[in-house]
């Protein structure tokens, strides 16, 4: 599972010759944030409680430990130095944490020969969680980290604890690390179990989300009807359809492909389309009020007359460039896109979408 071709360097370097270096360390699909930013994502705080922070580790060990703040600070120390790719698409490099090796806690607390698997389980509202495989040697500097570039961690970011999976998609680290349970058999996390997130998370194989969620028949029925209201219909294939007047209010639209469709007037309200794939759709007067746009493809799509009042965009893409060539979302004044909402994207995108609004 962990044999990723990456695995052994965390940052995530390549060596192709004829890419500027930037771009040879960017997963596909991937983009730079902007120098000293880090998006917040998820959660932004622990569950309320007055209790001391302590981190416990049991499960299916011969040794069930429980570390003090104190006892973690007081163990040998690792800095290690990452590249944190987010599966919404936003990419951050050299990233320090230091903490304490999760090898050296599992050392102390002793795995039983049935333990498989290890659950990272959150100290959060709605019991976050997510897992990776043990094995001989799951991942060597998987990190249980108290502290980020020389400080300690901030709380939006995971402080006091989180724990640092290099060479996974970000969703492998969980912030405000409560407990480090190991299982016979894997129990999918969070993110993997409610919104259909890869259970590996390479970002080297794009490894982001599972396959669709209905099979093929249902889904040409679906979207024959033109109503996909409330419906989970994660990585549905829509592409190079007519679906003008679609209604796809509050639907779980993640990774769904809308690409080349024709869209005009649909209605995706509230709908959740983090990473759907909108490249040349026809989406004049589509409306996208308060949906999840989080690391959607929106190039050379036309939204004039589109509203995204409210929108999400963080990751998001309204223009790529391919074989040289841009591709570039159709905007106009007509478009609404409130300042507020574009504040997220990332430099080049938020350029490219100023110009067309004549705003800066
Ligand atoms: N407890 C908790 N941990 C979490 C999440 C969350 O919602 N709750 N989101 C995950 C996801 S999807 C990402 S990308 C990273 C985001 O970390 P950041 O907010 O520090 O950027 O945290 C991961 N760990
Ligand atoms: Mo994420």
């Amino acid at each position: 599972m962990f044999d990723s071709a990456h695995q052994t360097d965390t940052s995530g370097k390549t060596t192709n010759e004829n890419v500027p270096p930037e771009r040879a360390r960017l997963p596909p699909g991937q983009q730079p944030v902007a120098l000293g930013k880090w998006p917040i994502i998820g959660e932004r705080k622990p569950a309320p409680s007055s209790a001391p922070w302590t981190l416990n580790v049991l499960g299916f060990v011969g040794n069930p430990v429980e570390f003090s703040l104190d006892d973690l600070r007081s163990l040998p120390q690792t800095t290690i130095s990452i590249d944190i790719h987010c599966v919404t698409r936003w990419s951050k490099f050299d990233v320090e944490f230091s903490g304490v090796l999760l090898s050296e806690l599992l050392r102390l607390a002793t795995p039983l020969e049935s333990a498989k698997f290890i659950s990272f389980l959150a100290r959060s509202a709605r019991n976050h969680s997510t897992s990776i495989p043990l094995v001989a040697d799951p991942n060597p500097e998987t990190l249980i980290a108290l502290s980020v570039d020389g400080r300690p961690l901030e709380q939006e970011h995971g402080g006091p604890i989180r724990n640092i999976v290099p060479g996974r998609y970000f969703y492998k680290s969980v912030k405000w690390l409560d407990r480090i349970e190991l299982l016979e058999n894997d129990r999918l996390g969070f993110w993997e179990s409610e919104s259909g997130y890869h259970n590996e998370a390479d970002p080297w194989k794009e490894q982001r989300y599972l396959s669709p969620t209905i099979d093929k028949r249902t889904a040409a029925r679906l979207l024959s009807t033109k109503d996909f209201s409330n419906l989970d219909l994660l990585s549905l294939d829509a592409s190079k359809r007519d679906l003008v007047s679609l209604i796809a209010v509050h639907s779980l639209l993640r990774n769904a492909n809308f690409s080349q469709s024709n869209l005009t007037d649909a209605n995706f309200s509230n709908a959740n389309l983090s990473n759907a794939h909108f490249r040349g759709a026809n989406l004049r007067n589509a409306k996208f009020i308060d949906a999840d746009l989080e690391g959607a493809d929106l190039s050379g799509a036309d939204l004039r007359g589109a509203d995204l009042s409210g929108c999400s965009l963080i990751g998001a893409s309204f223009c790529a460039t391919e074989d040289e060539v841009l591709i570039g979302a159709v905007i106009d004044k007509t478009t609404l896109l409130p300042d507020a909402i574009l504040a997220p994207l990332i430099p080049e995108q938020l350029a490219f979408v100023k110009r067309l609004l004549k705003r800066d």
